[in-house]
């Protein structure tokens, strides 16, 4: 792995660090990405299933995909590149981890303060009176869960196209973007805004901003350095010189 000097010396040394995450950084736990050439989307299209008109129209056949993934998601386990990021996080003093997945994966890896911009598979909601409801059961018998209060249908927790985000998580993540000293994106083809507007707001705010990935991406000509290869190897190689002149916070 090659790095600039400036970003080793800013592992070393920075007191304020953003990481934004993707559907990459779970990949090597066996979680499909959406969009590349084994990403979830080259079989199955987008519209037909991250959006709520599409989920009201079929929310048997997006729920099915939930519950697929959710399967996949509660078997397999965290990766390196989560173990990395949970351990940067205990050696920097303002320590900020967005992610657009709803995995879990950083949480289950350790780490204590995860931003999810994206919602949780974990959690469920009525779109009716709204209320939470956890251990969504879906069978074959039962495809499509209803409010055990008022009857209504319940959807993931997640946000989907046309939908906003949940307003004090962006507004969290956008304000530690901006008064960060280096920004990594890690695992994210940065297409899908608001999220991918995070590193380009640390840039502007004049963070030093890294990103990780197996190829080239949307954003790869406005950062200031693009590391290609895998998150599960390149992170634990920065969270190791990280450690040689950090102490435990
Ligand atoms: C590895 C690796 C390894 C693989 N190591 N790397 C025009 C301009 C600006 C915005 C818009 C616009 N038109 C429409 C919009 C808004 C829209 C948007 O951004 N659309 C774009 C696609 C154009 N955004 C929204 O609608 C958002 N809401 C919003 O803006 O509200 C305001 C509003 C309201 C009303 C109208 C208009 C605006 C909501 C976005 C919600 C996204 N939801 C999803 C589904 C979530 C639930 C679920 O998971 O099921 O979020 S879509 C999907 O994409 C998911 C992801 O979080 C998100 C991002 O994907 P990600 O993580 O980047 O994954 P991939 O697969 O794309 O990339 C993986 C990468 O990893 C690749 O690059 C690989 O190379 C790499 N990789 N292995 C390192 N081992
Ligand atoms: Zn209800």
């Amino acid at each position: 792995m090659m790095i600039s000097g400036k970003f080793e010396s800013l592992l070393k040394t920075a007191d304020s660090i953003c990481v934004l995450t993707g559907a990459g950084i779970s990949a090597e736990s066996g979680v499909a990405t959406f969009r590349g050439t084994d990403g979830l989307w080259s079989k199955l299209k987008p519209e037909e299933l991250a959006n709520f008109d599409a989920f009201l129209r079929n929310p048997d056949i997006v729920w099915e995909w939930y519950n697929h993934r959710k399967q996949i998601i509660q078997e397999v386990k965290p990766n390196a590149a989560h173990y990395a990021l949970a351990a940067m996080e205990q050696m920097v003093k303002d320590f900020t981890l967005t992610t657009q997945n709803i995995d879990n994966l950083h949480t289950r890896a350790g780490s204590k303060r995860v931003l999810e911009l994206h919602g949780n598979i974990e959690r469920s909601y009525c779109v009716t009176c709204g209320k939470f409801v956890p251990d969504v059961v879906v069978t074959r018998e039962q495809r499509i869960p209803h409010c055990g209060d008022c009857g209504g249908v319940i959807r993931p927790d997640v946000v989907w196209f046309g939908e906003m985000l949940p307003q004090d998580v962006l507004e969290e993540s956008m304000s530690a973007a901006a008064r960060c000293s280096l920004f990594l994106s890690i695992g994210t083809s940065a297409v899908v805004y608001p999220a991918a507007g995070l590193p380009l707001k640390a840039r502007d705010c004049g963070a030093y901003v890294v990103e990780i990935n197996l190829e080239r991406t949307e954003i790869s000509h406005l950062v200031d350095e693009s590391l290609i290869g895998k998150a599960g190897e390149i992170l634990p190689q920065l969270a190791e010189i990280m450690k040689t002149s950090r102490s435990q916070k």
